[in-house]
């Protein structure tokens, strides 16, 4: 396979002006009629026009009515000598029931559904599918009425009607002009939960979520969501909807979240679909998220797309800025708001850090790519939003507005670049750090890799001062041996010993206030001298994690239990805690003495304590505070990782909270249990998440007591509770201890939920998912593929299994008989044949086997090789393996 390289961009040679589709839809055989009108671009030098397909039978083309000849170079349909301006007609034929791979037009439960990003409007039709192509689209479905009674295609329904033998028919036109990405079409039996609602510019619109006719009580979360965020956007960034219907269709067959067609937006069910019975807080909180960051889509992404696949993180980092905006937005308070940054950097630091450090590594705006599916990478998404967000920082809240509104302004109906974005930001703020700094901004864009900052404080009694040095560097990654310094924005605060803020004055300054202050580094060493301070500060850095690095600063335990008890910056006193129990770990990890039986020492306990019995602080940021860093995370921290002492090592210290904090555990629990009538919001839902934590560890302690008391509560909260969430928390709790009350409730919960997929899919994932004790886990896994519920053809249920062991269960995966990397290169060939994206993605699992130790390391290469060595292997998986092994 050949890489696609950014530099060798060049305009098309043709555009399309015009689309217009028929669809005899057949699930063996579709009929597809494409009319385009096509006219040379002017600009470019004339070559033949080369039209992309994949896995189409091509009947017929026609250019202006005369039968054409053409020629086919591997997918590429190519016609020469072609006028100026024309009318081409395609007649091919696809077959939709054999879609496996989940691009182009498929069926999913008897319902015809398209995934047409990044490049399957190509397993339709023969088209330029390219983003800057864009199009105007008038679409006509036919299709038998009795199988097929709802037709639903982008734009406005202009004309329906009945046809002879019991078919009908449906014609849509899109007022927008769009990239074939954004073309989208549905047909099946579904239901719609409808809604009419008026802007507040005045305009009136219908929303509809559509789903199979027995999920209907279970969209109603989505259709707020849905609401919510075409207010939000209107009111924040002053963009309305755009269009008189705006659709939703759920499907339980779909690659990833869910995608933003234009006006008809398709979704993995399990971004749609909740009730209390069936659905967590969690659930709830990323359906909330989902829809919002697909909807924000119609304009970062449809009024203003992509030039090229290069540019991704155009729309996706700023996209995922803005659902991440959205949904802080949404919470009542502060407290809710720094609860929801936590959660976000956590996904950054655990997914994107490893990533930035291993063979998958690119910059956000990447330089070359085999396989575009493979770079819809949490760099693209996660990191891109960061940087928006910096930007944000740069330009403040009001400024980085202004940006947005210039940006749409000028670009309405482009195809445009990352470049132009930031451009954007900055001209619409001209007298700020942004604008002066940009061309060192968009390093950020540029260079992968995750930046080191090391910091170093030396106070001096003598001019009560304090001088803290910043170094930036960063490490070489795939491509890029080394790297400029970036524009880093650090946000900053002083503390007292005893916890108060101090002000905060520079060198030179006349006087200094008390809170957060932002300081811009762009130079690879930097240096700030505070003054006016009695005594050594505690500098509080990085507050809010304004920036995507590690920071590096050799915190003594007592500055870090000061910054636990009293950063005004929750983001700070959370990472606080973090740090003192990573470091914990790391003592224990390395020194085998120690034998990891209590890697925490009083100091930290009690300070867990604290957290736990403090009067004020909302119960979602103590759960915060007392979930301990993920195996994947203290690995990260590790030169050299022993995936086994890793796991040993958190379950000895998830063991000792257990026991050392009894009665607080109780106390928690007791507090948070009853959260009244079921409402999803943040207050609540934090306090059943505290609730669950601490039912998992007073079940640990039972483990380690042999006290059945709490199991048994336990079980009886399982079977009482009257929600999802208390539910499923509480069978957590006996599967995460390992009680054997565990089977007993497994068993129920199947029996309760044996025709709800996506609860299923949960039953699947905690076992799959459940800390291994003596390498159960590997041999649960086989049993449970053999399951009559198991399907791997059904992303979501292969994800529930394959994934949560492969991906998500370290200790469980790394085994010394490398049984589990075996299982894991079987997955990914099996899995290969059937549906690359997620086979490519499972391959993602051992991206970091260069950090193993002896005997995983070797191991974990020889199953990449096998998989690699394979002559059938799809674009995807290969390009992703082999990355794992140069
Ligand atoms: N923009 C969407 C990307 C997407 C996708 C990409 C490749 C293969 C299947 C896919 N389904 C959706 C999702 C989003 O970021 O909103
Ligand atoms: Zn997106």
């Amino acid at each position: 396979p050949i890489a696609i390289r950014r530099e060798d961009y060049s305009a098309p040679a043709y555009w399309i002006d015009t689309v217009e589709l028929t669809f005899d839809l057949d699930p063996a055989k579709t009929r597809v009629l494409n009319r385009m009108r096509l006219r040379r671009n002017p600009e470019v030098a004339p070559e033949p026009l080369r039209l992309d397909g994949d896995e189409l039978n091509l009947a017929r083309v026609l250019v202006d009515g005369q039968g054409a000849s053409f020629r086919m170079e591997a997918d590429q349909l190519v016609i020469d000598s072609l006028p100026d301006a024309f009318e081409l007609e395609i007649f091919t034929t696809c077959c939709p029931v054999k879609n496996t791979k989940l691009m182009g037009l498929f069926v999913s439960e008897d319902t015809f559904f398209t995934q047409c990003e990044a490049e399957g409007f190509r397993r339709i039709t023969y088209f330029l599918d390219r983003p800057d192509v864009m199009a105007s689209y008038t679409v006509t479905l036919r299709a038998t009425k009795a199988a097929y009674p709802v037709l639903l295609s982008n734009g406005n329904l202009v004309e329906h009607g009945d046809l002879p033998e019991g078919r009908h028919f449906a014609k849509w036109v899109d007022p927008f002009r769009k990239p074939s990405y954004l073309f989208a079409l549905v047909a099946g039996k579904l239901v719609a939960r409808e809604q009419h609602i008026k802007a507040r510019n005045g305009r009136e619109h219908l929303l509809q979520v559509y789903v199979r006719a027995g999920d209907l009580d279970k969209t109603e979360h989505a259709m707020n969501s849905l609401i919510n965020s075409v207010l939000w956007d209107e009111a924040r960034f002053g963009l309305p909807l755009d269009l008189d219907r705006f659709m939703i269709v759920a499907t339980s067959d779909f690659n990833m979240g869910a995608m933003e067609n234009k006006g008809l937006n398709i979704f993995n069910t399990k971004y749609v679909l909740a009730n209390q019975a069936t659905a967590t807080d969690a659930d709830y909180s990323n359906i909330e998220s989902v829809v919002g960051h697909e909807y924000f889509h119609n304009w970062s992404g449809d009024r203003v797309t992509c030039r090229d696949w290069f540019q991704l993180s155009l729309k996706e980092g700023l996209t995922v800025f803005r659902d991440q905006e959205f949904s802080q937005d949404l919470c009542a308070d502060a407290s809710a708001r720094a609860v929801k940054r936590i959660e976000d950097v956590r996904v950054l630091r655990t997914a994107q850090f490893p990533e930035d450090a291993g063979p998958m590594a690119h910059p956000v705006r990447p330089d070359s790519y085999i396989e575009i599916s493979n770079f819809y990478t949490v760099t693209i998404y996660e990191k891109g939003a960061e940087v928006v967000r910096m930007m944000q920082t740069l330009v403040g809240r009001k400024g980085f507005e202004r940006g947005i509104t210039l940006y749409f302004e000028r670009h309405d109906g482009q195809a445009v670049t990352c470049d132009d974005f930031a451009q954007a930001i900055a001209d619409a703020n001209p007298d700020t750090e942004l604008a002066r700094l940009l061309p060192q901004f968009k390093r950020w864009y540029s260079q992968a890799g995750t930046p080191r900052l090391a910091a170093h404080g030396v106070y001096d009694a003598a001019s009560r001062s304090y001088t803290l040095s910043f170094v930036q560097s960063c490490p070489p990654t795939p491509g890029q041996a080394t790297k400029d310094p970036f524009v880093i924005p650090v946000n900053l605060g002083l503390l007292g010993a005893d916890g108060r803020e101090l002000p905060v004055q520079l060198e030179g300054e006349a006087e200094g206030t008390p809170g957060t202050r932002t300081l811009v580094l762009t130079r690879a060493g930097e240096q700030y001298t505070f003054i006016g301070l009695d005594a050594e500060p505690v500098p509080s850095i990085l507050r809010s994690f304004s920036a995507p690095v590690i920071l590096d600063y050799a915190y003594s335990d007592a500055q870090l239990l000061t910054l636990l008890a009293s950063d005004p910056d929750p983001f700070n006193r959370w990472e606080a805690g973090q740090r003192l129990a990573l470091r914990a770990a790391i003592r224990a990890i390395n020194e085998p003495a120690l034998a990891g039986e209590q890697p925490l020492d009083e100091a930290f306990v009690d300070a867990m304590r604290s957290v736990l019995r403090h009067p004020q602080l909302d119960a979602a940021f103590k759960e915060l505070v007392l979930t301990l860093p993920s195996e994947t995370y203290i690995a990260e921290q590790l030169d050299v990782v022993d995936p086994q002492r890793v796991h040993a090592v958190r379950e000895a210290m998830r063991a000792q909270l257990a026991t050392a904090l009894f009665a607080d555990w109780e106390q928690a629990y007791e507090q948070n249990r009853d959260t009244g009538a079921y409402t999803p919001d943040p207050v609540s839902s934090g306090r059943r998440a505290l609730a669950g934590i601490a039912l998992t560890h007073l079940c640990l302690a039972a483990r380690a007591s042999g006290d059945n008391v709490w199991p048994g509560k336990t079980l009886q909260r399982f079977k009482d509770a009257g929600n999802m969430t208390d539910r499923f928390n509480a069978l957590s709790a006996l599967v995460s201890s390992g009680h054997a009350l565990a089977a007993q409730a497994l068993a129920r919960f199947h029996e309760i939920f044996k025709n709800e997929a996506l609860v299923i899919d949960k039953w699947f994932s905690l076992q799959a998912g459940a800390p291994d004790r003596g390498g159960d886990i590997l041999p649960l896994v086989k049993q449970l593929m053999k399951h009559p519920d198991f399907s791997i053809k059904n992303p979501n249920r292969a994800r529930s299994v394959i994934f949560s062991y492969c991906s998500a269960n370290p200790g469980a995966l790394h085994r010394p008989d490398a049984a589990g990397y075996v299982f894991w290169s079987d997955r990914v060939i099996e899995l290969d044949a059937i549906n690359p994206q997620v086979a490519a993605r499972l391959a993602r699992a051992l991206d970091r086997w260069s950090k193993l130790a002896e005997p995983y390391r070797s191991a974990a290469r020889e199953a990449i090789a096998r998989v690699a060595a394979r002559p059938d292997l799809s674009k995807d998986t290969h390009e992703v393996v082999t990355r794992a092994l140069s």
